[in-house]
């Protein structure tokens, strides 16, 4: 009788295991499992990344505002790096600058600051929220990060676009939002080339999520199906520190 209830016992512990590997494996088939799915928090960041691809739509819009909207301040988070690579590239006004793009990509390519300028450009005033609490509207323009994956052609498994920048922070975006409209590589605000405190050369601005997911100062851009050998692998260098990888808003 015993002997046939630990069985029991083993085989409903085994089933519902099994039952969760499943899950586990569907929910990550479908992009519902962000890189920093482990720890103590990440239950938490799963749901929340789950609920948000779940029920907000692929291609719903950050709010936009008018030009009269635009802040008269607006705060700097993450001061230019000091460093002489990055200082040399701002002595030449970025001529010397290339923004590679490679990883998952069947036509690699490192663009200058004047062949992105010369892709259709799009303009955007939207509202970047720190996740401290500050909040200013500006005026983005650049070329939609959607525009650039077409031309070095993204492969079919690839689920991520990690960029890195010139004071060794990294992020990443999932494809759904890489390829929304409003994810831009920015490179003017308010109608003025972007200045170093706001991400010379260029930027991401990606309004659908807090601040600090519009990396300043960008290096270079990877296409990966992968986050694991980037940093701690955790998609970012913010969850390192605390924060969550997806900042949804
Ligand atoms: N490379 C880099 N990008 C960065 C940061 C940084 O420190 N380094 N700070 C982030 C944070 S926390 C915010 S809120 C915004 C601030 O952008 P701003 O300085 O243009 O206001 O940039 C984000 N991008
Ligand atoms: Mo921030």
């Amino acid at each position: 009788m015993s002997d046939l209830l630990s069985r029991r016992k083993w085989m409903t512990a085994g089933l519902s295991a099994a039952g969760l590997a499943v899950a586990a494996r569907l929910a990550d088939r479908y992009g519902l499992i962000p890189p920093d799915w482990g720890g103590v928090w990440g239950p938490g960041e799963t749901l929340t990344y789950a609920c948000q691809r779940a029920l907000v739509g692929q291609h719903a819009m950050a709010r936009e505002f008018n030009r009269s909207q635009i802040s008269k301040v607006a705060p700097v988070s993450g001061k230019p790096p000091k460093t002489d690579p990055y200082q040399h590239l701002l002595a030449g006004k970025f001529a010397d600058w290339r923004l590679p793009i490679d990883g998952l990509v069947t036509r690699p390519a490192a663009f200058s600051l004047a062949e992105l300028k010369r892709l259709p450009a799009t303009t955007q005033i939207t509202e970047q929220t720190c996740e401290e609490g500050w909040s200013f509207v500006a005026e983005w323009t650049g070329v939609r990060l959607s525009h650039v994956l077409s031309l070095v052609g993204v492969q079919p498994h690839s689920r991520y676009v990690a960029a890195f920048s010139y004071d060794d922070g990294f992020d990443s975006v999932d494809m759904q939002d890489a390829l929304h409209a409003q994810t831009l590589i920015a490179y003017a605000m308010n109608g003025r080339e972007l200045s170093p405190d706001y991400g010379a050369p260029v930027r991401l601005k990606v309004p659908r999520q807090l601040g600090y997911k519009s990396l300043k100062f960008l290096s270079r851009i990877t296409v990966t199906d992968t986050m694991k050998n980037i940093g701690k692998g955790l998609g970012s260098w913010q969850p390192e520190g605390g924060y969550s990888w997806y900042a949804g808003i």
